[in-house]
């Protein structure tokens, strides 16, 4: 019996056996027989998405949301590398895509013919696995296959730690044909849910560590939002010898953790540097921004350090890791014997914390229009519940320098930090999501995703602030200004694009804020309208540079215990 197509046709089936229930697709010929296949699937919601680099991270933000697997879809060509970006991402975030890229059958590759490019492993890089279906599932063995490869396909990317997985599917003429009407059954393969713990010998070692070290700190990178991982968090902070670090983005946050380390840490003089110093650094999750709290720790060496649920090991940020735990933080940490030992370490740091705060809030407070201005206002006005997503830039770092709100969720793209898909990753979110969305972002990443807003599952749900000071600001912070003078345009690339324009004509609504007196209305209609809204607000960079310069020298003038 010949099996034409029926691989192709078991492919929706066997994702939907699998979990994975959502498809985004982007248009094209060659991809034409899983257009057919994913719709007729009546288990599969699918989407279409145009813009292929948009498409890729609209999934993405749907897997941040649902933790859940996304499939994606495109033709043949560029098609597939505007995909990159998004899986690059989801690399980096270990977020669980099914990456069906259409492709010509081998014998067309570099023969001249449109649209065809060498599309084998084409993610090599940041790509968990790839696999080739075969061109064409005729004998049983093809079929075999066919199915075997999409099953553990699926099945890799959700194993542990998940990650983007693609399967290039190559097909030859007739492309336009409708598929078979028999059902194959084909066979699920699944990997079974496992633990991990230290053996009873490993446990011990720990614990003598943990007693033997007195002063220790936690630090807790990005991370999802985790109860069970936040009590943790809390509970560690309340032990004398236990500090706890937690960026705005690992979602950690409470009243004895220290969730502002950019002003913390360069509050510290040189000569007092030295008290603050752990003898034990645990580092919990992925990456850090806070670029002081790097640097402090690779100068004031911790004796060992340990590693717990980064998914990328032997990640050496502090130049200290000695020790890689498999495992949950929560099942490891709370073994460990609290209460033995009577430091005054998170005193020290709780001290330091009060200072920090009397300067930081009269420096932010009652400060004109400003990227400042809009941050201290908006962090205060989001209702509970919020999920803020923030654009890489400026956006992310003008909130770290706030106490972290626990009842709020904070995602930004920080696996490969680019500024393209902020905002169709927030859209995604927002889709998936019937909680309160609200994007931060810069003027450039804006335009720059503006395709974010080029499709029709925008939800109502999605509010979107631009900070608009004509382009990076964030090069006039971090250069040399001397240095940048001659080329700063090539940095900081200003521009003439009518956002009003680029809002209206994808059908969202538009609000523009230019004055101090009204911005905090602005927010408020913003926060309350029930439709898709994109507020402007124009500021000037000169004064967001002397502001975010101003705030560290302010910053430093804290006094030291
Ligand atoms: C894809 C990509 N291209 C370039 C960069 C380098 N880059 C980092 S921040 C930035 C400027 C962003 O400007 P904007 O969004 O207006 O934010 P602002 O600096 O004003 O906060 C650029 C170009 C990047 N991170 N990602």
């Amino acid at each position: 019996m010949n099996h034409f197509r029926q691989g192709i046709k078991n492919i929706p089936e066997i994702c939907a056996r699998q979990g994975v229930k959502k498809v985004i697709i982007a248009p094209g010929s060659r991809n034409a027989p899983l257009i057919f296949a994913f719709t007729a699937q009546p288990e599969m919601e699918c989407l279409s998405i145009t813009d292929e680099r948009s498409a890729a991270y609209f999934a993405l933000g749907i897997a941040l949301q649902t933790g859940e697997p996304v499939a994606l879809v495109c033709t043949s060509g560029t098609a597939v590398l505007n995909f990159a970006p998004a899986i690059a991402e989801a690399y980096y975030q270990n977020l669980p895509l099914l990456v069906f890229t259409a492709d010509r059958p081998a014998e067309m590759i570099d023969q001249a013919d449109g649209q065809t490019l060498r599309q084998t492993n084409i993610y090599a890089n940041y790509i968990k696995a790839s696999f080739d279906l075969p061109v064409e599932t005729v004998v049983d063995a093809d079929l075999m296959f066919s199915d075997r490869q999409v099953s553990q396909a699926i099945d890799t990317a959700l194993s542990y730690p998940q990650g983007p997985v693609q399967l290039n599917v190559p097909m030859r003429e007739p492309i336009y044909t409708a598929l078979p009407d028999t059902h194959s059954h084909p066979k699920i393969i699944k990997t079974i849910a496992s633990d991990v713990t230290p053996t009873r010998e490993s446990l011990e070692e720990l614990q003598k560590s943990w007693n033997s070290l007195e002063k220790k700190m936690v630090v807790f990178g990005v991370f999802p939002k985790n109860k069970q991982l936040n009590d943790l968090a809390n509970q560690l902070s309340k032990e004398p010898d236990v500090v706890v670090i937690a960026e705005n983005l690992s979602n950690i946050a409470g009243d004895d953790i220290i969730t502002q380390p950019e002003s913390f840490f360069s509050s510290l003089s040189t000569e007092r540097k030295a008290n603050f110093k752990p003898d034990l650094l645990i580092t919990i999750g992925h990456s850090v921004i806070c670029k002081q709290l790097k640097l402090f720790l690779r100068e004031y060496k911790p004796e060992a350090q340990w590693q717990i649920e980064s998914t990328m090991s032997y990640v050496d940020t502090y130049r200290n890791l000695t020790t890689i735990i498999p495992g949950l933080a929560t099942d490891i940490l709370t073994k460990m014997p609290f209460g033995k030992t009577t430091s005054d370490f998170s005193e020290v740091y709780r001290k330091q914390m009060q200072q920090i705060t009397v300067r930081h809030d009269a420096f932010v407070e009652n400060a004109t229009l400003s990227d400042m201005s809009v941050t201290t206002h908006l962090l205060k006005m989001l209702s509970s519940d919020t999920v803020l997503h923030l654009a890489n830039s400026t956006s992310v770092r003008w909130t770290q320098l706030y106490p972290a709100r626990p009842d709020l969720t904070y995602v930004c793209n920080r696996g490969t930090s680019g500024i393209d898909g902020s905002l169709s990753t927030a859209a995604g979110y927002a889709y998936a999501s019937r909680q309160p969305i609200v994007f931060l972002t810069g003027d450039l990443s804006f335009i720059y995703d503006s395709n974010g807003m080029w499709n029709n599952y925008i939800g109502d749900n999605l509010k979107i602030i631009v900070m608009n000071n004509n382009g990076g600001n964030i090069f006039r912070f971090i250069g040399d200004k001397e240095l940048m003078e001659k080329s700063l345009d090539f940095f900081t690339t200003p521009h003439q694009v009518k956002i009003k324009s680029l809002v209206e004509a994808y059908g969202l609504n538009y609000l523009a804020c230019d004055k101090t007196e009204e911005l905090s209305e602005s927010i408020e209609i913003l926060l309350k309208v029930n439709k898709a809204t994109v507020l402007e607000v124009f500021t000037d960079s000169d004064l967001n540079t002397e502001n975010y310069k101003g705030y560290f020298r302010n910053i430093k003038m804290t006094p030291n215990p």
